[in-house]
């Protein structure tokens, strides 16, 4: 062979095994692929009126309930950020909104070079192989639709640009006598001929059924369904509301007149929140609460039919399903109708997990944990290698195995620059940017209506709340400024 041809044959040798390395999984080889599925179903705004957690008697959902029951339910779960952005950004990333800057819904996110440089959930299992299919809202709106543009997804439903629900032609006739103060409050049944179906989380629900039960999906692949109810307006189909009749729905138990004498001042500058006010002084407490009630029950309606079609379908003992809410919601405790706070009723989650061959049925636990753990634990479930240096959540599947071992004492919520909420098992402590405080003791006080920062008898336990708190305190990022639109919503 002469030197020349020698050197072609070797370089043609080499781009060959080059190419064999890159795409050499267990697939192409003809090996079975080990690595199990992920069912990835995300509620939006969904606080702890469920079943599993006990927020609220009036609750109903036999389904997720159900789906607790196979595996384990974290019940002292807490989001990163009690806000859908930052809360969303913090589960994609891994990193913690002190971290990132990252802090409230105006907060870029690819305009943010700590999260536009890290390694995205969907893009981490995509280059390890997975094929990466989502739909309905997982990150949050416009961060989605005009910043992530769909990356790390090979598919999405409706359109890799678009992760926001469309609720024209759902509204019910009557107009609420709001007075137009905000444009998400809204609720009651949809029209007549609205069904669940014509329903944009009914919608996502059939898209995931039918993605599981065609039987067609490339293995290993991350599902992800993303469910938009019960975030306002809160738009459901007559029938669920029946389910809740009016005149048997109860105030919440944990509102308290005059709750808030004892809070300092600094809750207000966080997130000032006028919306109760206006709610009781149109009447619209009850009808609201229902509103919220009957679109839980909805959305675990359409849960239960995922799940079933997960069971039924061919994937079913090799699929992790991780269920999440993204932050709770205040209907009134607190004097507050919304998220955007550091309490209890805010910062809490739905977190449940059934993992084939690690969970235990029946598994419940106290542990204090956050939103922040769901990517380093799909890494460790999956098998997958974590990002360098990037995830700063706690592996959960040490707690899946043994509920007993060794924990963090407290877990961090972030809301803005410096404020900080932590929850232990037992307490909870607030401290604002300029340091003034809230302690509650949950053995003794479950709605927080008793605040014991002042109390010198908490001192140490106070400082050894404060010692979870993250040490570096990144300045706010990059807002995220939305595109100039026509009168028809297109971009000018
Ligand atoms: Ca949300
Ligand atoms: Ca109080």
């Amino acid at each position: 062979m002469a030197t020349s041809t020698r050197t072609t044959f070797l370089f043609l040798m080499a781009v060959l095994l080059c190419l064999q390395g890159n795409t050499c999984d267990a697939k192409d080889s003809g090996q079975p692929d080990a690595k199990p599925n992920i069912l990835f179903i995300a509620i939006d705004d969904l606080n702890d009126w469920t079943g599993m957690l006990k927020g609220n008697p009036q609750a109903r959902t036999p389904h997720m309930d159900r789906l607790a029951a196979k595996g384990i339910v974290f019940k002292n779960a807490h989001c990163a950020a009690p806000a859908c952005g930052p809360s969303r950004s913090a589960i994609m990333s891994g990193i913690r909104p002190s971290t990132s800057g990252n802090y409230i819904n105006k907060s870029s996110l690819i305009h943010n070079p700590i999260l536009n440089n890290s390694v995205l959930l969907p893009e981490f299992f995509q280059q390890n192989g997975y094929y990466v299919c989502g739909a309905g809202k997982l990150f949050h709106g416009y961060h989605f639709n005009e910043e992530v543009k769909g990356r790390g997804f090979d598919e999405y439903f409706p359109s890799k640009t678009q992760d926001l629900p469309s609720f024209e032609g759902l509204k019910f006739s009557s107009k609420l006598p709001l007075g137009g103060w905000a444009r998400q409050a809204d609720w009651g049944p949809c029209h007549p001929d609205v069904t669940v179906d014509d329903h944009p989380d009914g919608k996502t629900t059939n898209w995931a059924k039918e993605k599981l039960l065609g039987g067609e999906l490339q293995e290993p692949f991350f599902l992800g369904a993303g469910i938009f109810q019960p975030h306002l307006p809160n738009y459901a189909p007559q029938e669920y509301f029946d389910r809740f009749p009016l005149e048997t729905i109860k105030l919440p138990e944990g509102y308290r007149e005059g709750d808030l004498d004892d809070v300092p001042a600094a809750h207000a500058k966080m997130a000032h929140n006028p919306w109760l006010k206006r709610i009781r002084a149109t009447n619209q407490w009850k009808p609201a609460i229902q509103a919220y009630l009957a679109c839980t029950s909805m959305v675990d309606d359409l849960i239960g039919q995922i799940v079933d079609a997960l069971e039924s379908s061919k994937y079913a003992d090799n699929t992790i399903i991780v269920l999440w809410s993204d932050h709770g919601f205040q209907l009134g405790e607190k004097e507050r109708w919304a998220k955007y706070s550091l309490w209890e009723r805010a910062t809490r989650v739905n977190l449940v997990w059934v993992a084939p061959g690690v969970t235990n049925p029946g598994t419940v636990t106290n542990k204090p944990v956050n939103l922040l753990d769901i990517y380093p634990t799909l890494a460790s479930l999956t098998g997958c290698k974590p990002p360098e240096g990037q995830l700063e959540g706690n592996d959960l599947s040490v707690l899946m195995k043994d509920v007993d071992a060794a924990w963090d004492e407290a877990t961090v919520t972030t809301f803005g620059y410096k404020n900080y909420g932590v929850r232990s098992e037992r307490y909870r402590y607030i401290v604002y940017e300029n340091e003034t405080e809230e302690l509650y003791d949950h053995t003794k006080d479950k709605w927080e209506w008793k605040n014991l920062a002042d109390n010198p008898e908490y001192a140490e336990i106070k400082k050894k709340m404060r010692k979870t708190l993250p040490t570096h305190h990144e300045p706010y990022g990059v807002t995220y400024v939305p595109p100039k639109r026509n009168r028809n919503g297109s971009k000018k």
